[in-house]
């Protein structure tokens, strides 16, 4: 491996940090500090705190009509509507899900007794390969779950038609994905229903919070019952179920979000377009792409190191960080190298090859309410100077 070069000013050759305030991949957009503290102040003198309160009501309402959806059912996280999206519609056995994503994705699945089963992804799009999907199913296979990775929706189409061949269930992890189209759709229209996450990361938050969007009524329904251990009216059960509720202070946290959504994704188009214009002469990186003719929230700056550079992502990402610029390796190592899954199957490496490259690949660059035009520019001479041999 090639030693960083030491003549340069770098933190990591014993100069000052490039930036006195550390910058990060998930800094949480705030809003209008003065609408929240309204919301809540009002569910305080509501004394109404949580159990389906009318500001998660209104949420639900805003978010199922930004997506052009029928349901929108929101949840305490991400990972909690993953489980109940799987359990109410019934996956058992094996499910096919890619192994470069999140580790929610997977354990979702582990944490319910179903066996995921690692697909390969194509690396151009970083999303599952519908040919390598196709290649693991057996009998056991009852559902694929597709991943819309950094917000860029998967291959919804050709998945779609495998899962109708094989009579699969197919729904997606739609985490990243807020607000972001494939063919001007918006997610939350694709497979049998699609899962948000808001978490305090996400450009779009509720502290910790998450939802589930489908336009089949009765998996809403069945949904609905579930995150409320399964009542139906005051003493009447009538289905299993877990705490899976969004409390009513995460939701005004949310509409006060939804507010100025426009606005935070106008200023993540910018910091995406600055990355862009400032890495066009960097030939040791190169970054993801969005497709401008789909709403996108560009709320992760994806690069993978290539070929070209002299110095690897691992140096890369440590000398960054020694700038303060808190830039992170998602997702790796993948899934299927991460506990319980690289003793479950410790050889997937072998046929999980595009996941593993571009694991190793990635940087993602710190985005979001703290950055800006300068501050992009400062990052990327850091980039230059640490890959220029
Ligand atoms: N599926 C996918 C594909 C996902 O990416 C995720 C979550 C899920 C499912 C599950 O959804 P949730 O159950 O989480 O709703 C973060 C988030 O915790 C996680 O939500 C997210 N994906 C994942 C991609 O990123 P970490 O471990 O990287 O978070 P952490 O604490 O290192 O924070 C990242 C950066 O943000 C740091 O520089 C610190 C900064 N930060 C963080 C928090 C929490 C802030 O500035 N303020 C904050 O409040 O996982």
């Amino acid at each position: 491996m090639k030693q960083l070069n030491t003549t340069h000013d770098l933190a990591i050759n014993g100069a000052e940090p490039a930036f006195t305030e550390p910058l990060h991949v998930g800094r949480p957009s705030i809003g209008d500090r003065e609408l929240f503290l309204r919301f809540t102040n009002e569910i305080l003198d509501r004394q109404w705190l949580t159990n389906n309160g009318p500001v998660v009501r209104e949420l639900e309402g805003r978010i199922a009509d930004y997506h052009d959806v029928s349901h929108c059912v929101a949840m305490c996280s991400g990972t909690v509507a993953l489980e109940i999206a799987i359990r109410a519609l019934q996956l058992k056995g094996e499910v096919i899900v890619p192994s470069y994503t999140f580790i929610a994705t997977a354990h979702a699945l582990h944490w319910q007794a179903i066996t995921p089963i690692f697909a390969d992804i194509d690396p151009h799009t970083h999303n599952l390969d519908p040919a390598a999907v196709r290649r693991m199913i057996t009998p056991r296979t009852t559902g694929i779950i597709g991943v819309h990775l950094w917000g860029r929706i998967a291959a919804v189409e050709a998945l779609q038609s495998i899962a109708d061949e094989y009579q699969l269930k197919l729904m997606f992890d739609a985490a990243h994905a807020f607000g972001c189209t494939r063919a001007g759709t918006k997610v939350g229209n694709f497979g049998s229903c699609e899962v948000l996450s808001f978490h305090a990361t996400k450009f779009f938050h509720t502290f910790e919070g998450g939802a589930v969007l489908t336009n089949d009524d009765e998996l809403a329904e069945t949904m609905r019952l579930m995150r409320n251990f399964g009542f139906s009216g005051v003493d009447n059960v009538i289905h299993p179920g877990t705490n899976g509720k969004m409390t009513e202070i995460a939701a005004a946290m949310g509409l006060t979000n939804i507010q100025s959504i426009d606005k935070v994704i106008d200023h993540n188009r910018g910091v995406y377009q600055a990355y862009s214009e400032a890495l066009a002469d960097v030939a040791t990186v190169d970054l993801l792409a969005y497709d401008e003719e789909e709403s996108n929230n560009y709320q992760y700056v994806v690069v993978e190191v290539t070929d070209n550079s002299p110095v690897t992502r691992d140096q890369i990402v440590d000398a960054l960080q020694a700038e303060n610029v808190l830039a992170r390796r998602y997702f790796w190592p993948c899934c299927h190298r991460k506990k319980p899954y690289s003793d479950l199957y410790p050889n997937a490496g072998s046929f999980l090859l595009n996941s593993e490259r571009v694991s190793e690949r990635v940087i993602v660059l710190p985005a979001g309410p703290e950055m800006d035009d300068e501050r992009v520019d400062r990052v990327v001479s850091i980039i230059r100077v640490l890959t220029s041999g």
